[in-house]
């Protein structure tokens, strides 16, 4: 039987996925994007699990698609299957925010793999980089779209179109990453956000993470107006009156999500 491409772990309410095609710096082949598809699927429909961390293994996080297979791929088959957008689709219907923990390299598809995280932990030897302009090609998983909302107009053009990588201190001051960390710490300060984040409520959480994601697709006065609905709507909540009942207690006291 072969090997799996991802390892899935738990650490209590945290679903943990670890990319795992080590002799292929984590290059994303269709086994692997079906199995971490499969993977977050599982994770969504399992309700003991609150946060998810996506990282790779000791050859980094990820060198992007899969050279060797994506060589063979002609316009009409990629344009036929839309190659890809599966992977778009899986992480837009995944409710439970994701922490991505780049440990090492992400570059081309692995960088795209990366800004589809909700947060972004970085070790202090991490790189990104989108260098398919050096293959012939260019960003096709999210890139040209979502590196330019995370760093703006020029930081992403200059990664787009000279290929060249930026650190992970340069991601971080450009808005990229949300930490960065000794290699050795930045998994267990991930771990630590995620349950955190998995020990508040669940449809909260969830709520939080759709108004936010609708910030990049909407104008503001109609992001508002969302964010207020989801707002309003989090008034019926049980652990809505949970939380403020806890909050108003004498003396406080910690309050017990659903
Ligand atoms: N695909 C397939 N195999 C790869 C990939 C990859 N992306 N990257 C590395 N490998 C393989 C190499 O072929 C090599 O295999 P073998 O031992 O059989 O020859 C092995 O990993 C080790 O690689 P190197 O010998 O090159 O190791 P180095 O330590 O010298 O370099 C690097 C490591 C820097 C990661 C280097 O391999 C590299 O630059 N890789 C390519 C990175 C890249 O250009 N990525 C962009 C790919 S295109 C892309 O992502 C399009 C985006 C579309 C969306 C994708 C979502 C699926």
């Amino acid at each position: 039987m072969s090997e799996s491409t991802i390892i899935i772990e738990h650490s209590e309410r945290v679903g943990i996925i670890k990319l795992n095609r080590p002799r292929a710096y984590n290059a994303l082949s269709g086994t692997l994007i079906n199995e971490l598809l499969d993977a977050l699927r599982s994770f969504e429909s399992d309700p003991g699990v609150g946060a998810i961390i996506l990282t790779g293994n000791e050859k980094g996080f990820c060198a992007g698609a899969d050279i060797k297979e994506q060589s063979e791929l002609s316009f009409v088959n990629a344009y036929n299957q839309d190659y890809l957008k599966n992977l778009n689709d899986g992480f837009f219907a995944v409710h439970k925010p994701i922490i991505g923990v780049i440990n090492g390299i992400a570059l081309g598809g692995g960088c795209e793999l990366a800004m589809m995280c909700d947060i972004l932990y970085a070790a202090e030897t991490a790189t990104f980089g989108q260098p398919e302009i050096t293959l012939g090609t260019i960003p096709g998983a999210g890139g040209t779209q979502r590196l330019i909302r995370a760093i703006g107009k020029s930081k992403a053009m200059h990664m787009i179109l000279t290929g060249e990588m930026i650190s992970a201190k340069e991601a971080e001051a450009a808005g990229l990453v949300a930490k960065v960390l000794p290699a050795e710490q930045v998994f267990s300060a991930a771990l630590k956000t995620a349950s955190k984040i998995a020990s508040f409520s669940a449809p909260i959480v969830a709520m939080a993470k759709e108004a936010v994601n609708e910030a990049e697709e909407l104008g503001l006065k109609n992001g508002l107006h969302f964010e207020s609905r989801l707002y309003h709507a989090t008034f019926g909540l049980e652990d809505h009156a949970e939380g403020f009942q806890a909050f108003l207690a004498k003396p406080k006291r910690v309050a017990q999500w659903t």
